[in-house]
């Protein structure tokens, strides 16, 4: 039994996303930051961080957006999310690791440092269709969430990031996204601007 805590937009929608790209059976729970749902001690006993994403395997939580990631695509190899080739999989955590350790933090560091670390992403994915290899993987899925992030709340004109943007509209197009959004908006954001 796989049960998601997720917030609505936060990076809980990856994990979110990577369920519907695997065809998974899933319970997804909303919680609340607004009504400190993350605080309560039921959640802290899953996450002490007080953080989404939390996916609870029969029982067991699992935290962090590129651990959950790894674990739905190993789970269901046949969806494709992780190449099976090791230096290609070990680009794919490469590019996680990037993200989770030097992306994400950057959104809280005001408005030039996201702005100049998104354009490191923008060149380090350059004119490919995907962050490795031919298909969508779950480093797709991680930098897609905290892209839709940026360009929804800061707004940059689409040119200053060419392949992110084209990236983000790849991504918007597929089912397991569209099926997120809906999802999710139907739940209401509550994230900050
Ligand atoms: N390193 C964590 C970061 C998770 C994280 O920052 N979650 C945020 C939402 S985007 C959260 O739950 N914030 C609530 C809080 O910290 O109080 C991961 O990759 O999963």
């Amino acid at each position: 039994m796989l049960t998601l805590y997720f917030a609505p937009g936060a990076s809980s929608m990856a994990p979110h996303i990577a369920l519907h790209e695997v065809g998974a059976d899933f319970e997804a729970r909303p919680i609340s930051f607004r009504k400190d749902e993350n605080r309560t001690p039921e959640f802290l006993a899953l996450n002490p961080l007080g953080q989404v994403p939390v996916l609870v395997i029969d029982g067991r939580p699992l935290t962090e957006v590129a651990g959950i990631l790894f674990y739905l695509a190993r789970l269901f190899p046949e969806a494709g999310l992780l190449p099976r080739e090791i230096e290609d999989e070990a680009r794919v955590v490469a590019w996680m690791s990037f993200i989770a350790a030097t992306v994400h933090p950057a959104r809280r560091q005001g408005l030039d440092h996201p702005r100049q670390i998104c354009a490191k992403a923008d060149a380090r994915l350059g004119p490919a269709d995907w962050t490795v290899g031919e298909t969508c993987s779950i480093a797709d899925i991680h930098l897609f969430r905290l892209f839709w992030r940026f360009f929804n709340s800061l707004k940059p004109p689409a040119e200053e990031f060419p392949n992110l943007v084209r990236h983000y509209e790849r991504m918007m197009a597929r089912p397991a996204v569209i099926r997120t959004i809906a999802a999710e908006s139907a739940v209401g954001y509550e994230l900050p601007a």
